[in-house]
């Protein structure tokens, strides 16, 4: 079949099916774009011609779509994902944070930048970068070490294995990540006579690999002799759809619960072994139990710092560690007692290994009284009559209370995830969308587009500070033209809360966290306000908006927003300095050893103090 390069992609692209559990589905069920001359007669024209079986989405940034396309493959548990195009040189590069994020939070995402010409006949194109060093390097290189897949198909036929490869990758649940396929913006429309069977149907079996029963044997051993065992649920146990498993195994055992930003929503807030979140942002609950925990059972967790509180949370000197985790990297970390498998299939086998046993009734006693202590803590934070303006804890809290089970919140940088982390009070798996592993400013905003799309039964609630809000806010625009009804709340603080409040426990005296103009007495940034009207801004690219400036004023707005059925942006304004929810555990963020500044010496002091209680788990 003649048919050029990026004809052949698409066609083979919407021949692509992933399955799990019986269930069968496009795992490309469209692709994002932005043209240029790069694609616009290569991809575009496929596009154009097979505009019925590739659905295109048009973004206002590269950047943007790519977030889209994680933010629907982490609600869709990496069975689907997008693929994007983008023009040669800036449109491609503006994909790399993308990639970034969806390969470090380990979610699928197709990237195809388009890249110099092979035949190199008219060099430089328009947009290419010259290197002295060596004729074959692009800009798209800089795509390498961010992508778990990452080629370049320089002759068209090369395209067979690359996207078979591509796709392996994909709907690998150890491997996946960003997948980049380069393609030069000549071979893109240059036509080939492919084999037929290249466009066939094909459904890729997303596995549930089941543990090793000498593994089982091994974990079940170290767990049936632990008096005070914890389990962090991670990422890993949402993707596999484990949450029954989960349940039902703590129910059984009595081990606690704790949570990472990626886990939450697996076992609901209020279940009798949930003590929230863990780590540098995690509840009292949770942390304290960490510092006694004799065995910690981490299931689908990556063990990020803020999940270890920097090595940290973990205070027994004799605590050991069983992970189940489908990824050999991650079961090995902190000298654990590996289970590799899938979650579902892993819990299950560990549930049968120790059926009859579980912790002591003191412990499940001492678990649900450090729970409510700190579920009342939680309670003050929503209701703290902060004023004059309100405190964003107030407004977590209305906004708890205005939504359903099933609606979803959406986050990933500023004061909001730590927030988020300690408050949010998820009794569904997928209502809690904070992407916390690359912790992406201007993810917020794309990531309702992606995730309205993989759920439209469902509310989205964007929540966005003015900073990440002024780094990317453009797909306002996108939700707007597709008619995506997501309700994007916008806190304005006039700064960074978050980096604020670091900056001053660090000693630097919150330097430059605030938006403000440049004093002329002082030469700093610390002038009056600016007259910036965020609020304005969102309703001129099309949303609805709503201001709310009380607590009450923000109830109202949340009800109006539900009720509407467009695009809606409530603005609310809060205090900058908090007040933070009572934090219990560190993070390890480096302090200047030496100043002329005495709030860097104090804060020095205090960070060689905390440095001392990190180790290695050995
Ligand atoms: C792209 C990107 N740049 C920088 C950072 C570092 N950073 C983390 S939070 C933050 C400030 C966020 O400000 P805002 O969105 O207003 O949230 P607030 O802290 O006020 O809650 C910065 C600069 C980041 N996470 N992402
Ligand atoms: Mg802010």
């Amino acid at each position: 079949m003649r048919l050029t390069t990026a004809q052949a992609l698409v066609r083979f692209l919407a021949g692509q099916y992933s399955e799990r559990d019986g269930v069968e589905q496009r795992l490309i069920p469209g692709m994002w774009g932005i043209f240029g001359h790069g694609n616009v007669a290569g991809i575009g024209q496929a596009l154009l011609q097979y505009r019925d079986e590739m659905p295109y989405y048009l973004a206002r940034n590269e950047q943007g779509q790519v977030h889209a396309a994680a933010a629907f493959a982490k609600m869709r548990n990496r069975l689907q994902t997008f693929a994007c195009t983008a023009s040669t040189g800036p449109g491609s590069t503006n994909m790399i944070t993308g990639a970034a994020l969806a390969t470090t939070n380990r979610l699928p995402v197709l990237l195809l930048p388009s890249d110099m010409f092979a035949t190199r006949s008219p060099d430089p194109v328009l947009q290419q970068l010259e290197d002295t060093r060596g004729g074959d390097v692009t800009v798209n290189d800089a795509f390498r070490p961010v992508s778990k897949y990452f080629d370049r198909v320089t002759r068209p036929e090369q395209l067979i294995p690359a996207a078979l490869a591509a796709v392996r990758v994909l709907t690998d649940p150890v491997e996946t990540g960003a997948v980049t396929l380069c393609l030069p913006q000549d071979v893109q429309a240059e036509a080939y006579d492919w084999p037929e069977e290249f466009f066939r149907r094909r459904v890729w079996h997303i596995g549930r690999p089941v543990p090793e029963p000498e593994a089982v044997e091994r974990a079940v051993a170290l767990l049936r002799g632990a008096e005070k065992p914890l389990i962090v649920a991670g990422g890993g146990v949402v993707y596999s759809e484990a949450e029954r498993e989960l349940r039902a195994f703590a129910e059984a055992t009595g081990i606690p619960v704790a949570d990472t930003h990626a886990g939450k929503g697996a076992v609901p807030w209020d279940h009798p072994c949930a003590v929230g979140g863990i780590g540098s942002t995690g509840t009292s609950a949770a942390n304290a139990l960490a510092a006694e925990a004799d065995v910690v059972l981490g299931i689908g967790t990556r063990y990020s710092d803020f999940t270890t509180a920097s090595h940290t949370v973990f205070g027994n000197p004799d605590v050991r560690f069983v992970n189940l985790n489908v990824a050999r990297l991650d079961a090995a970390k902190h000298s654990a007692e590996m289970v590799e498998a899938d979650a579902k299939r892993g819990i299950a086998a560990l549930h049968e290994a120790l059926s009859g046993w579980q912790v002591d009734d003191a412990y499940r006693a001492r678990t649900r009284m450090l729970a409510d202590d700190w579920n009342r803590k939680a309670d003050e934070c929503f209701h703290l009559g902060h004023g004059p303006l309100p405190a964003q804890t107030e407004i977590l809290g209305a906004l708890g209370e205005a939504l359903d089970d099933r609606d979803v919140v959406i986050n990933a940088a500023g004061s909001m995830p730590g927030d988020l982390q300690m408050l949010w009070r998820a009794r569904d798996p997928k209502a809690y969308h904070v992407e916390y592993a690359y912790s992406c400013m201007g993810y917020e905003v794309a990531a309702g587009v992606g995730a309205k799309l993989a759920a439209p039964d469902r509310e989205v609630v964007v929540l966005v500070g003015d900073g990440s809000y002024l780094m990317m806010s453009q797909e306002i625009v996108t939700m707007v033209s597709e008619g995506l009804k997501v309700i994007i709340v916008l806190v304005q603080n006039h700064g960074f809360a978050s980096i604020g409040s670091l900056s001053e426990s660090l000693g630097s005296q919150r330097f430059g966290t605030s938006y403000r103009y440049r004093a002329q007495d002082s030469g700093q940034l610390d002038g009056g306000r600016l007259p910036v009207d965020l609020a304005a801004n969102a309703e001129s690219l099309g949303a609805t908006v709503l201001r709310a400036s009380t607590v009450e004023e923000f109830t109202a707005a949340i009800a109006t927003a539900k009720a509407n059925s467009t695009t809606t942006v409530v603005h609310v304004e809060t205090d900058l300095f908090g007040p933070n929810p009572p934090g219990s555990a560190w993070w390890d963020v480096p302090v200047s050893e030496v100043s002329e500044l005495e709030s860097t010496r104090k804060a020095y002091e205090t960070y060689a103090a905390a440095k001392r209680t990190q180790r290695h788990y050995l």
